[in-house]
């Protein structure tokens, strides 16, 4: 019976953390929202990035920005140029590189039809690479957002 208790409990807490984890940024990611900051073609698939700060949506909403949060929000949509249909059972994954070198590895989590995750950009000249695999189909693609 105790142990019961326990194996509920575990579930009911991981309910609550996938719950919280996908929740994360606090957008509504019913709609595609942010600044599209690029879009390219790579191995057969669009790639299109939107890119949501995270303190600006704060003050907007009239919310305080929580400790720790980062600064902002990078979505990914890919969609399969001959079908057109966006290729939402992938993984992705972000390497940021701030100016000053400091790196965060993000994995992307779904969300949307697309793959989300938060990031911290620094002032200056960020690198990201991103990569992206589905299926058979795996796709690097590097870029910089520049956070003035
Ligand atoms: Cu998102």
């Amino acid at each position: 019976m105790f142990r019961k208790i326990i194996v509920i409990a575990t579930a009911l807490l991981l309910a609550a953390t996938a719950a919280a984890a996908m929740d994360h940024s606090g957008h509504n990611m019913k709609a595609p929202e942010g600044k599209k900051i690029r879009t390219v073609t790579l191995n057969g698939h669009r790639l299109e990035y939107r890119l949501i700060d995270m303190k600006e949506k704060a003050r907007q909403k009239g919310l305080k920005v929580a400790p720790g949060m980062k600064s902002h929000h990078l979505m990914l949509y890919v969609i399969d140029e001959k079908s057109g249909k966006m290729v939402a059972d992938g993984r992705a994954g972000y390497l940021v590189t701030a100016p000053g070198g400091r790196v965060q590895k993000v994995m992307a989590m779904k969300m949307n039809m697309g793959y989300g995750g938060d990031i911290d950009l620094a002032g200056g000249e960020n690198r990201v690479k991103v990569k992206f695999v589905a299926g058979g189909t795996k796709i690097v693609d590097e870029f910089t957002i520049s956070n003035q």
